[in-house]
Parts: C-alpha cells; structure tokens; sequence
C-alpha cells in the first residue's frame, strides 16, 4: 500500500471513528428525576430510529387512549413521527416500542417495568396508568439524549441504553398546587404547567380557586361571584375566570395524564371576593369592596346566617359536580377574624356537604379543630401541634412544609420576586428533608406530599415557572423515590442534566449557582 492510500485509509478510520465513537452506554447512570426504585444497566445500545410505530394489543380501552396519547408526545418531541399500532394478536414484537397490560392486582397502580433491549422498548404495567408513568421515564431518557448528555459526552447517534427498570412511587399521593386567585392563570397556562409536571410523576394538581382577591370557577347559582369577585387581582390587575366549560376542560386535559385535579374553594376566611359580590353573605350586610392588597386573615364568611350554609352547600355542589376526582379541598386556613364557635360551624357544615357529593374533604392544617371522622385528609403547612390533633382523629395527612416545599419563597436575599416569610428556600434546602421523618409521623398516615405555589408576587406563567423550576422537581423525588436513595450530590449531578432538559422545553427556570458545574 502506498504512502498516500495509507494516509487515506487511516484519515478515512479515523473519520468514522469521530462520527461513530464507541458507545458507552449505562442505564444506571441517566439522570433520570425522580430516580427509579431498581435500575440495572446491560450497557448495550437501542437505536431510537428502530421506532416506527407504538404497538399494542388491544385489550383494554384505556391502553387505546394512553397509546394515542403517547403517539402526540412522540411525535411532539421526535423529527420522526410515529403512529400508534394496534395489534391482532397478543404476542411480544420482536423490534419497535410496546406497550402492554399485564394481569398482576399485587402491584401498584402507579407501577410499571421498562426493558430496553438490543431492538425493543417495552413498557409493562396493570394499568394505563402505569403505562403512563412508564413511558415519563422513557420521555425523560429521550429528552436527555436530545438536549444533554447525561453520560458526559454528546452522542453522536439516537440511542437509549439497554437494560431494565423496575418502579413504583413511595407516596401516593403527589401534588403541586397552583393559586390562580391572587393572580390568574388562563387555561393554557394551567396546561402548561400541567405538561410540566407530568413529565416528573406528579399525579395531583391543586387549584387554588378562590381568596380574598378573586373568585376563579363560575358558579351558575351565584354569577356575581366572577362577575364582580373574578375582576381583579392583587395589584389591580384584570383578574379572570374559568367558566365551568373551562374548568372541565382542564380536568380532562389533567385526566389525560393521569393528573386528578383538586379544587379548592378557601373558606371561612379568605372569601372578601365573595363577600364584596353578595351583601347578604355579611353579617352586616355590607358588601366590601373587592381587595387587591396581599394582608390575610380579614374576612370571613357569616355563620349567623342561613344563607351562608345554603351558599356553602351550592358551590361545593356545583364545583363537586365538575370534579371526577376523589379530593374536594375547603381551605379553612388563617381564618383569624371568625370565632372558633363558627369556624367549627361553617367548616362542619362544608366538610358534611363535600362527604354528601361522596368526595373526600381536604382541608389546610387549621381545620384539627372541626369534626373530621375519617376519611379525610389534612395538609401540613407549618404548626406540629396541628397535625397531632389532626391524627387523634385518624385523618390521613399532605406534607407541604413551607420552609421546604413553598413554591413561592425566594431562593435568595437576591431573588426579585417571591415572599420569604418562611425563609429563603435554595435549591438545595428545598431537596434536603425527609418526608419520612419530618413530623415523627407514621409512614401510614401519611398520604403523600405538595409543593404549593402561592402567586401574590406573579402575574405570568413565566414567573410561576422560575419559582417553581427547579424545586419542584425535587419535590417531586420526596415523593417517589425511597428517601435512602436520595443524596444532595447524587441528585445535583441529575439535576444539572434535567435543567438542560427545561431548557430544551423553553421552561423559565431559575439558574441556581448551586447548580454550576
Ligand atoms: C400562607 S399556607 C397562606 C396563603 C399565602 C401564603 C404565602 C396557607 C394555608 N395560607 O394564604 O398565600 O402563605 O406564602
């Protein structure tokens, strides 16, 4: 061989070899959030381009549904588009994506396998459900492959590592909550942060419907309350409001993607905007004028009055009626201008009229005080002693420490927007706490976790998103993952890749300098 033919051959090698480098593959690795109960690596390759279709037999309507559902968000993320294949036998392709049902009423609901191998993507639960969740972790992988790299290095071809993930959530019960009263968020906000959320395991959306700055669900009973309390928020701003051909669009579009929603119509306190749109419910039958300051604690609703029970009873009747979910949430948080005698009152009478509709009452911490025989579910948010009268009646409880979980606190004395009354949250204190030991609380009675994002300081989803992004995100871990997997620099090293991800997604998120590299 001459010189020059050498020189070619070797020029030519080492070209192919810097197109294709040896790849290096390890499942274990991917920095996937929240990370997954087992996770064991055959460091092979699956090409993602092998994927031409979602096959699956159809044995169930739902898995139908997931199917499309998963085919629209492929395609949305992939050059590609694939379809959706239903299959006429019940037998395991040999290459592609599968999805499939298996009999087992041992595992969770939420449970589902992955096995990646040489020339399949197959995803096995014994719900849709599942097969949702499932197919989050192999979004997740995708996501990563496209916007970062979490082995350390770029891949110069699509391929997800082999191997097989076994996985189940630890809590079942894992919320984010949304205050759109204090300033509100359109449909397509909601929707957003509906996406945003899935993709991380979440399976509760709380929507704060109602405070003292506005009234956000119309009730078809009461029409000034959006009328009059839905038109403004906090600064002054134009308010809104969803019709309830709003609302049940959301709860569908939530449904989707296995995400229940969970309303909440905050009372006795916090209902100025009701207040200011009927007289009648005033003990002095005065309406006040509708508020757009950030105080608490002022108003409340009137337990001397017979129409206010009436009132209670038609709003959670028609919010109940709009709601498939099993929670219906009444707030009864800081309720510090009614007497105990009537918050007792008004609160007994809401949590009877939510049990009437067959929904579980949720209420904040404050609510110990009222008759609460189970099932009913109390939210923690920042006093012990709450929660140890709470569970003297066997409720089950939410964990939402506001100097861990409070969306809306700022990260830092630098953060432009946000409150600190419970502190400055970073990055990393939000990770830091063990849902399992917080309270010296029984694993048992605890249903799960939420992260609440309260919008005084928010007007855009943009905002939302740069407090929210990326604590949630860790929040979300508390919630699945087991707490003795969980370390600060392990989930750091996963978290810088998933910021990466948010990135790809143009999600706002904050840029903590915990987080540089
Ligand atoms: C406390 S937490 C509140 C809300 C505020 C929030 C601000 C709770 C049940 N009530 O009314 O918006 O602090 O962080």
């Amino acid at each position: 061989m001459n010189i020059t033919r050498m020189l070619c051959v070797v020029f030519f090698l080492s070209f192919c070899l810097g197109c294709q480098p040896p790849l290096k593959t390890d499942l274990e690795k991917e920095a996937l959030i929240p990370y997954p109960q087992l996770v064991v690596g055959t460091h092979d390759t699956f090409i993602i381009d092998k994927v031409i279709s979602i096959a699956f037999y159809k044995n169930h309507s739902e898995l139908e549904q997931v199917a499309e559902l998963l085919e629209e968000e492929w395609n949305a993320m992939n050059d590609k588009s694939i379809q959706a294949k239903k299959l006429k036998d019940r037998v395991v392709p040999k290459n592609g994506f599968y999805i499939e049902l298996i009999d087992d009423n041992l595992s969770h609901k939420e449970s589902y396998e992955l096995i990646i191998s040489k020339n399949l993507l197959h995803i096995k639960a014994s719900t849709a459900e599942g097969i949702y969740r499932g197919w989050q972790t192999v979004k997740q992988l995708l996501l990563l492959q496209k916007y970062a790299s979490s082995q350390g290095e770029k891949r110069s071809r699509e391929i997800l590592p082999t191997g097989m993930i076994i996985d189940t959530p630890n809590y079942d019960y894992r919320g984010a909550m949304l205050d759109v009263s204090r300033h509100f968020f359109g449909v397509e906000d909601v929707k957003k942060y509906i996406d945003n959320i899935a993709l991380y395991k979440i399976n509760h959306l709380h929507l704060h419907l109602t405070d003292d700055q506005g009234w956000r669900i119309e009730i078809q009973s009461w029409p000034n309350l959006t009328l009059h309390g839905g038109s403004t928020a906090v600064g002054g701003g134009d308010g809104g409001y969803y019709t309830q051909d709003d609302f049940k669009d959301i709860v569908e579009y939530a449904s989707k993607k296995f995400i229940t929603i969970v309303p909440e119509i905050d009372l006795p306190g916090h209902t100025n905007a009701a207040l200011s749109s009927y007289p009648e419910l005033n003990c002095d039958g005065q309406a006040p004028d509708l508020y757009t300051g950030i105080e608490v604690g002022f108003s409340s609703l009137c337990a001397h009055k017979k129409i206010t029970f009436q009132f209670i009873d038609d709003v959670i009747r028609e919010v109940a009626n709009l709601t498939p979910g099993e929670y219906f949430h009444i707030g009864g948080d800081e309720s510090l201008s009614t007497k105990e005698s009537d918050y007792i009152l008004m609160v007994n009478h809401a949590i009877k009229s939510v049990r009437k509709h067959n929904k579980t009452p949720v209420g904040w911490e404050e609510i110990h005080v009222a008759d609460l025989t189970s099932p009913a579910v109390v939210q923690y948010w920042k006093d012990q002693k709450h929660i140890k009268k709470s569970l003297e009646q066997k409720v089950k409880i939410i964990l939402s420490p506001a100097h861990k979980a409070y969306l809306d606190m700022k990260y830092d004395s630098l953060t432009s927007i946000g409150l600190k009354w419970a502190g400055y949250v970073n990055v990393k204190q939000a990770y830091e706490w063990d849902p399992s030991t917080l309270l010296m609380v029984d694993k048992k009675d605890v249903l799960g976790i939420e992260a609440p994002f309260w919008s005084e300081t928010t007007e855009r989803i943009g905002q939302v998103e740069f407090l929210a992004f990326p604590r949630i995100i860790g929040h979300a871990e508390k919630g699945w993952s087991i707490n003795q997997k969980q370390s600060w620099d392990n989930y750091k090293e996963r978290l810088i890749e998933q910021c990466k991800v948010l990135k790809g997604l143009n999600i706002n998120y904050y840029h903590s300098p915990l987080l540089i590299q």
